[in-house]
């Protein structure tokens, strides 16, 4: 079977319509009747799963925010019995308790198809050696692609991240076709294999690289140095992990696989749903999940829907690149770290809320700073204690956020007062 499905991907506008509109009706019946939390937003609305007879009425369901996955936490959105769960994978949510979500073997299998067809959107097939480099674990990313690899047929090198040197040696010795990780981690990639004078050696033609924000600038870069094709790859672990949406040949944004997620763009401030073609906050619903198919939720991420006419012929809608987000959340190494994260940190260590996050991108790696102040009772510690306390801050971080950030104490009132909002973060990357 082959992942490029054009029966789908290339279907005209009113096919996808039907098909997005059954598979709404159903996907919203089932959640008002089986899930608790999802009946009592809809009736606090006055929605009933009548009122939904197509994607036109998409409008009428409440949003679903992070927030609702905290209050839920960590089984109360599950739409189906426990044991037809076969898989969890998980990110970091905005106080520390981790979005959980589920999946069916159902749901895996359209997960990886997503993922197949951006493979083969990137040029992959059968014949292909896919290098995954994404993180393995509760991060989408590694499954994501892998799954998606293993449909497709390819040889599947399950590297994880990390361990650059390795990396290398298997991209030589195997002649890794498709690299897929994050663009920072490609660029570190590149720079090394160059330093390493082994470039003639490798084989890559394209990269998937995605879950953090990269220029059009850092791809050409990526391109020239690796002498690849570059390809952007969306998604997030509420909806489904990679795959969400994908690049095709034309490299001008990435395709929605709309017979699984509608995707919508409102106005982050009134919630007002926005023509194509203006810029506003990306809303997705699933239609296509048993376990975990969310409804109208508000991802923060702020880009511009398209369905203009594409040169590879698919008529699924493009969205672009992501140009930031409507909240706080920074992706720091390609993990989703919240201010409010630290901040309990901090406090539960018996430090004070004034600190600040320093983070920039040095030789295309992320560095990650925290500055905060110590009380005026520990202003007077010994260097020995002030680093030990540094050192135990750094361990705390890395428990709450999966990465870890320098941690540097300084003294009390050193750290810029501002006459608004307290300036918390500090980015210097340029993106
Ligand atoms: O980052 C899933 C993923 C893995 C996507 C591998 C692509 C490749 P989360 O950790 O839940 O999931 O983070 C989701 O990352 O809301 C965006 O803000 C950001 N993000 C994901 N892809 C891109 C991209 C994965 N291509 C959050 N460009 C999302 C910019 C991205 N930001």
């Amino acid at each position: 079977m082959s992942y490029y499905q054009p029966e789908i991907e290339c279907a005209s506008r009113e096919k996808i319509r039907e098909l997005q509109s059954e598979r709404l009706v159903r996907t919203v019946k089932r959640v008002y009747d089986d899930v608790a939390y999802y009946r009592k937003m809809m009736d606090g609305q006055g929605v009933k799963p009548s009122d939904i007879r197509s994607v036109d009425d998409l409008y009428k369901l409440p949003f679903l925010t992070k927030d609702d996955l905290r209050d839920c936490y960590p089984y109360g959105l599950l739409a189906v019995p426990l044991s037809d769960v076969v898989r969890i994978q998980s990110t970091s949510g905005t106080t520390g308790k981790r979005v959980v979500a589920f999946y069916t073997q159902r749901d895996i299998d359209m997960w990886d198809e997503c993922c197949a067809r951006a493979i083969v959107a990137a040029g992959g097939d059968k014949n292909d050696v896919v290098h995954v480099s994404y993180g393995y674990g509760l991060f989408t990313g590694g499954p994501g692609l892998n799954g998606g690899s293993h449909k497709v047929g390819s040889m599947t090198l399950p590297m994880s991240s990390g361990n650059t040197d390795r990396q290398i040696q298997f991209m030589c010795d195997l002649g890794s076709t498709i690299l897929c990780c994050t663009p920072s981690y490609a660029a570190f990639l590149a720079e090394t294999i160059i330093n390493q004078g082994v470039l003639d050696q490798i084989k890559l033609k394209a990269g998937i690289f995605g879950a953090e924000a990269w220029s059009e600038e850092m791809r050409r870069d990526i391109e020239a140095r690796m002498r690849i094709k570059a390809y952007d790859i969306y998604g997030l672990t509420e909806i489904a992990g990679p795959g969400v949406s994908f690049e095709c040949s034309e490299q001008t944004g990435m395709h929605v696989n709309e017979d699984s997620f509608i995707a919508e763009t409102i106005d982050p401030e009134t919630g007002e749903v926005l023509p194509d073609g203006t810029k506003g906050e990306l809303v997705f619903t699933c239609i296509n999940k048993d376990a975990f198919p969310l409804l109208r939720y508000r991802t923060r991420d702020i880009c511009v829907l398209s369905r203009k006419e594409c040169s590879c012929g698919r008529t699924l809608v493009k969205m672009s690149r992501l140009m930031g987000r409507s909240d706080d959340m920074l992706i720091i190494r390609g993990v989703n770290v919240f201010p409010s994260q630290i901040e309990t940190v901090l406090l539960n260590c018996g430090l004070t809320s004034n600190y600040q996050i320093i983070v920039d991108r040095v030789n295309y790696t992320d560095t990650f700073e925290v500055q905060v102040e110590v009380t005026p009772e520990m202003f007077s510690d010994t260097v020995k204690k002030i680093s030990t306390r540094e050192d135990e801050l750094v361990t705390s971080m890395r428990a709450m956020l999966g990465i870890s950030p320098k941690v540097t104490l300084v003294a009390p009132r050193s750290i810029a007062r501002s006459e608004g909002k307290a300036v918390r973060v500090i980015d210097r990357r340029k993106i």
